[in-house]
């Protein structure tokens, strides 16, 4: 077994998920935020069979797009009554940040 955590963008969560879902793998969606940019992104655990990883990383690879953001950096420190305006920051982000693992899956059932 393998574990598979991807890291993605919300606008892709959705979608994602579902088409997953329909094709009966199971997965934990998490809540999580980038360090870079500190903003909300998600991140998904699912375990899959090994012979099963390459289709589902095609499947996560097929709902997630690259999307271009803009960080403003702090100002430099300037002499009074001087501005230079920091340039922005482009960086672009995803499709998806994926980690695999080995993995043993126990479910416990009372
Ligand atoms: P963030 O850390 O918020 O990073 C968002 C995007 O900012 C990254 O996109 C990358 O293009 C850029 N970036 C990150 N750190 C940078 C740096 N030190 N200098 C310049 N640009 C930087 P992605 O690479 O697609 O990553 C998307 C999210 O995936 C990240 O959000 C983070 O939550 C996660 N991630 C990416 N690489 C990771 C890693 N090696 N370990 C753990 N999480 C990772």
């Amino acid at each position: 077994m393998k574990l598979i955590l991807a890291i993605i963008q919300h606008q892709d969560a959705s979608n994602l998920v579902d088409a997953l879902n329909e094709e009966g793998y199971r997965v934990t969606r998490l809540s999580s935020q980038g360090g870079f940019l500190r903003e909300g992104n998600v991140t998904l655990m699912l375990s899959v069979e090994d012979a099963h990883l390459d289709h589902v990383i095609g499947v996560v690879r097929e709902h997630c797009s690259t999307r271009t953001r803009y960080v403003s950096p702090m100002p430099p420190i300037a002499e009074s009554g001087e501005f230079y305006p920091p340039a922005p920051l482009e960086v672009q982000v995803g499709g998806a940040t994926i980690f695999v693992l080995n993995a043993e899956v126990d479910r416990l059932q009372a």
